[in-house]
């Protein structure tokens, strides 16, 4: 059977690609099954999509904010009853188990239900003025066309968290999905339509970086970017961004650590590291790729891991029984291997993985063994560089202090974890470690939508996702001052 062609969606229209090109879409577990195809999109396109963006933009600032979240509570609800079918287009797109699938699912129902509620909030502030009979008051405004770039990893929660405060916020969106799973954001775009988005307010282009993404973010009237991907191509987005004036959002990389120290609970630190670990068969940017672990327990806790990891079931994530899907694509088998290639030649001890996966019906997908390393130093660049994969190191320390150095000690700071009993280390955890997000006896994925999600140094530009930061990201401050004194008065000065 031909696999179905999906189209853009334009000015409200779904239309075929000027290129008269399209793609294909995996099946990652199964590479011989071709989800979908897919428009290969021109700067054509882009150019047509923005335009619609643009003369929308005006009506759709002017729908007041309770009526555009009212539309989003719809897309919510429709997220709801077709949560299942979601799940599994996904994993099917992706790779990642169903559970998870239908997690990244939920993570969008959860902002769709917080986040269309900001229609009736978009707080602003009231605050005396320093003369009489004047009134101060900051509202918010939309930014104007922004342009949404998303990765992979999370093909519904990620899109959800850009797209639902943007338009909630009064603003038009054009949005790049990443090449490896388009098909969850055209189901979502589609869910948007039926809810009665109006034509042009949301468009969707597919096609590849550098056809779609960089004439988007090149684009004189696009305003704003807001990209989730890899630190590489994020430094990309920031210097065309730069050049032009434009407000950009990056939400990159991640080398995320988890802290055991020598009175946590063994079994639960190991529960967590797994997760953390091998949960989306490692392809988080809160993954945990580092375990940290105080001497004194390092040897029976790197035995329970191993343990553990044994246990793992490899294969087709549409199957309820199975623990770790492959990996997205080719590509980052390849990479993953190469790490450990790396991690071998760095003078690391391979303790289980270390290959690919092939066996019991997995011949024809891009799977790849939980893999775990240890006798890792922190300067290693298995210890150090991102790998987006199953890939483990643990890394011993002496206590607290050295620990918290580890986990310091990297370009980024997404996520952290310590696992710990004593409430005085958990507190000095939570002021030192150099991370947006810091669990205590939990593993360093599973954030919630109604807090900020982002982070330090490398990971991003200062700027937080969801919860109620994601209104600084898509809306621009004015500042209002009424004056009802019927005479001019003169702030700051003296008569
Ligand atoms: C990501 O890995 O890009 O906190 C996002 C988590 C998820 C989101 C992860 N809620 O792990």
């Amino acid at each position: 059977m031909a696999a179905k062609i999906f189209k853009n969606y334009i000015g409200g229209e779904w239309k075929a690609s000027s290129s008269g090109e399209t793609f294909k879409n995996i099946n990652p577990a199964n590479k011989k099954e071709v989800v979908g195809r897919f428009q290969q999109s021109t700067a054509r396109d882009v150019k047509e999509a923005v335009a619609a963006a643009a003369e929308a933009f005006p009506a759709w600032k002017k729908t007041p904010a309770p009526k555009r979240g009212e539309i989003l509570f719809r897309v919510a609800e429709s997220l709801v009853k077709n949560k299942e079918k979601l799940a599994q287009d996904m994993t099917r797109e992706m790779g990642k188990v169903i559970k998870e699938t239908r997690g990244d699912v939920q993570e969008a129902i959860d902002m769709g239900y917080y986040t269309a509620g900001e229609g009736r909030r978009l707080l602003g502030e009231t605050v005396p003025s320093e003369l009489n009979e004047k009134f101060c008051m900051s509202v918010r405004m939309p930014v104007g066309i922004v342009a949404a770039i998303t990765p992979w990893n999370f093909p519904l929660a990620i899109p959800s968290w850009k797209l639902i405060p943007a338009l909630v916020a009064g603003n038009t969106v054009v949005i790049k999905p990443a090449s490896d799973t388009p098909l969850s954001v055209h189901h979502f775009v589609r869910l948007m339509e039926e809810a009665g988005l109006p034509p042009g307010v949301l468009n969707l282009v597919t096609g590849s970086g550098r056809g779609v993404g960089t004439p988007l973010m090149d684009h004189a009237k696009v305003n704003m970017v807001s990209f989730t991907g890899s630190t590489e191509t994020g430094s990309l987005v920031a210097q065309h961004c730069a050049k032009r004036m434009k407000q950009y959002s990056l939400e990159m990389g991640g080398k995320n650590a988890i802290l055991v120290m020598d009175d946590a609970d063994l079994n639960l630190a190991v529960e967590g590291v797994i997760w953390g670990a091998f949960g989306t068969t490692g392809q988080r940017c809160t993954a945990c790729s580092r375990v940290i672990v105080h001497k004194k327990v390092l040897k029976k806790f790197t035995n329970l891991l191993i343990k553990r990891t044994k246990t793992l079931k490899l294969g087709n994530g549409l199957n309820e029984k199975i623990d770790v899907g492959p990996l997205v694509n080719e590509g980052q088998q390849q990479k993953v291997h190469e790490y450990v290639k790396i991690g071998k030649e760095e003078g690391a001890r391979l303790l289980t993985g270390g290959s690919y996966h092939r066996s019991g019906g997995c011949r024809d997908g891009f799977f790849y063994k939980p893999t775990v390393f240890a006798d890792v130093a922190p300067k290693m660049r298995i210890a150090q560089e991102e790998i987006f994969g199953p890939v483990l190191s643990v890394i011993a320390c002496r206590s607290l202090d050295h620990g918290i150095q580890i986990v310091n000690d990297s370009s980024y700071g997404l996520s952290s974890a310590i696992f710990t009993q004593d409430v005085n280390r958990a507190f000095q955890a939570i002021e030192h470690l150099d991370t947006g997000i810091t669990y205590i006896n939990a593993s360093t994925i599973g954030a919630e939508i109604q807090l900020p999600f982002g982070g330090t140094k490398g990971t991003g530009n200062g700027h937080r996702e969801a919860g109620t930061a994601a209104l600084e990201t898509f809306t621009e401050w004015k500042s209002v001052y009424v004056d009802y004194s019927g005479k001019l008065q003169k702030a700051q000065i003296e008569d």
